[in-house]
């Protein structure tokens, strides 16, 4: 019967794909712009890239532009990462240019997956799994368990890197500090918080905070500024983009190494 062949086809495919992801090289978490951006460099690298986004759609904040006028601007700086995913943007002034902001979400998710990540969205990451004084994987949850504070345990993902890209919560960092008293490389050796927006300071910052804070654990967009004292930004989204170029580029040397 029909109806038999969907469900199970269905329910085989996501568990393999599942099992498939039990461990791997990178697990990044949220689904925004640098993190999308890490997946698909990290997984155009060959590595396995596993990214978890709560939400139903991932995408974080660039689906809605400035205040739902959905159109981002980007600066020249970052142009060769929309050239290499194709995606289209007009010049609007200056280094300054613009573009749909629905158009680029949507492509950066296309890349992604097409270079080998897999998204597990509806998904919250709620730990890492902490061995031998370093971050070695994720601890998994479905966002409906969580969010009805439901009492269920989650399932474990192993990783020989995790990234931190929930954006200005900066969520994985905190309660990484939280639970283990430790020492994070950052300058006052804790999560120092988001200061307010400046664009110019920001844009600069999210790229120079973008780094390795605890052994096995990485940060990448508006988490890096959270954890380390940067600016808050905007609907400027190169910074994002060059941050989550950056991370992949040092997770991979890293991975190398281990
Ligand atoms: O905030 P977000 O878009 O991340 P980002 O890459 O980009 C920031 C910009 O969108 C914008 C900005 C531009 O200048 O300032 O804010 O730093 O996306 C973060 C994603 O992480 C998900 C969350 O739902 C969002 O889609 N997320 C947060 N915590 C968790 C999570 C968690 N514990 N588990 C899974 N997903």
């Amino acid at each position: 019967m029909l109806e038999q062949v969907v469900s199970t086809g269905i329910v085989t495919s996501y568990f393999n794909k599942l099992k498939e992801n039990l461990a791997v090289d990178v697990a990044i978490v949220g689904g925004g712009p640098s993190g999308l951006i890490a997946a698909y460099y990290l997984a155009k690298k060959g590595l396995r890239v596993a990214l978890y986004e709560r939400k139903l759609a991932p995408g974080g904040g660039m689906w809605g532009g400035a205040m739902m006028f959905n159109e981002i601007v980007i600066q020249k700086d970052a142009l060769h990462i929309l050239d290499e995913l194709k995606v289209t943007y007009k010049h609007y002034e200056g280094d300054y240019y613009t573009l749909d902001s629905v158009h680029a979400t949507a492509a950066l998710i296309y890349h992604a997956t097409q270079a080998g990540a897999t998204i597990f969205n509806c998904t919250t990451i709620e730990d890492v799994v902490f061995q031998n004084d370093r971050v070695s994987g994720v601890v998994v949850n479905w966002a409906p368990v969580a969010r009805e504070h439901m009492h269920v345990d989650p399932l474990v993902v192993m990783a020989k890197a995790v990234l931190d890209g929930t954006g200005h919560d900066c969520d994985i960092v905190r309660t990484v500090e939280r639970k283990n008293s430790i020492v994070l490389n950052t300058p006052s050796g804790k999560v120092m918080g988001e200061r307010s927006l400046s664009i110019d300071e920001a844009e600069r910052t999210t790229v120079e905070n973008t780094k390795m804070v605890y052994p096995g654990l990485y940060v990448s967009g508006m988490a890096s500024n959270g954890v380390s004292g940067g600016f808050r930004m905007g609907p400027i989204f190169g910074g994002m983009l060059l941050s989550g170029e950056k991370v992949a580029k040092l997770i991979a040397e890293d991975i190398k190494k281990l």
